[in-house]
């Protein structure tokens, strides 16, 4: 048994499932049209393997009131809970369709246990065989550093029977064609079914001011509107997660975009840019829950 899946990126499905953007990778067709050339960087080098995968057949935001504990004070943490009832079943629809597929790779390396996130591709291009089980899905090589470690690569996992559980301080997406999505203090928790042919699982984290202000709002037919724009402006939302522990910072908006922040000790920051300023470091808190069913990575190859 031991395998395991559920999580990553919801937020980013999110972000997907508002924005509607294509994932594109530039330059594949240029290259491919080019004679290669002795000195050319192979195109992916890395000999990666994958153990027991899951994708997620469902995953929506948690009401608002629920969620997992973020920063341990007994409180569920989910700012943006609410946000649930706009997104939740585009995110569901686009899992059906085959345009959000999330895999959850759980693997053994020496004794270390590793829980690892992609963004899938699905390999026979029929959406209709994704969620049964037996899926079969393709992963980017963008999805690898140059370590060929994979990108979205939990550590400090932990499991007891069928219970894992892991944390990061850290964790960063970066999504080919649109951007990255930087979480903090991120939690994830599931529970594997007796067969280890599913799981449900919560993941929860922060999604930093400065992530949501760099993370474009399309849904609005503003130019450069960003989350955060939208949400200090139009769903007065505020961080709720004092990340660097001197007091909740607040950030200002006109009406439309983001004029200053307050910095958690009352300094006022001046400026659209503010949100990443480095005293600015707090974020809005997210939980996520979901359910996954067995799945399998085919191989790596490029869009
Ligand atoms: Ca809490
Ligand atoms: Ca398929
Ligand atoms: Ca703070």
């Amino acid at each position: 048994m031991a395998s395991g899946r559920s999580i990553g990126s919801w937020l980013l499905l999110v972000v997907l499932g508002c924005g509607g953007r294509e994932n594109t990778v530039e330059n594949v067709d240029a290259q491919q049209e080019s004679p290669p050339r002795a000195d050319a960087a192979p195109e992916f080098a890395c000999e990666e393997s994958f153990g027991d995968t899951y994708v997620l057949n469902k995953l929506q935001f948690m009401d608002p009131g629920t969620g997992l504990d973020i920063n341990d004070d007994a409180v569920p943490d989910n700012a943006l809970g609410h946000l649930g009832q706009f997104v939740n079943k585009g995110l569901n629809d686009s899992i059906r369709k085959g345009t959000s597929l999330i895999l959850l790779d759980l693997i053994q390396s020496g004794n270390e246990l590793f829980i690892d996130y992609y963004l899938g591709r699905d390999w026979d291009a029929d959406s209709t065989n994704n969620l049964l089980g037996q899926g079969e899905f393709s992963v980017t090589p963008e999805q690898f550093d140059v370590d060929c470690v994979p990108r979205g690569r939990f550590h400090s996992v932990t499991r007891k029977g069928r219970e894992f559980t892991a944390r990061n301080d850290k964790w960063t997406w970066v999504y080919p064609g649109f951007g990255t999505v930087e979480f903090r203090q991120v939690l994830v928790h599931f529970v594997f079914n007796d067969d280890a042919s599913g799981f449900d699982g919560n993941l929860a984290g922060i999604w930093t001011l400065c992530g949501a202000s760099n993370t474009q709002f399309s849904q609005m037919n503003i130019d450069n509107m960003s989350f955060l724009d939208a949400m200090v402006n139009n769903y007065s939302l505020q961080p709720d997660i004092d990340v660097d522990g001197d007091g909740i910072e607040e950030v200002v908006g006109d009406g439309v975009r983001v004029a200053k922040c307050l910095d958690g000790d009352g300094v006022v920051l001046e400026g659209r840019e503010c949100p990443c300023l480095p005293q600015i470091a707090d974020g809005f808190s997210v939980s996520f829950s979901g359910t996954g069913v067995r799945a399998k990575i085919r191989g790596v190859k490029p869009d």
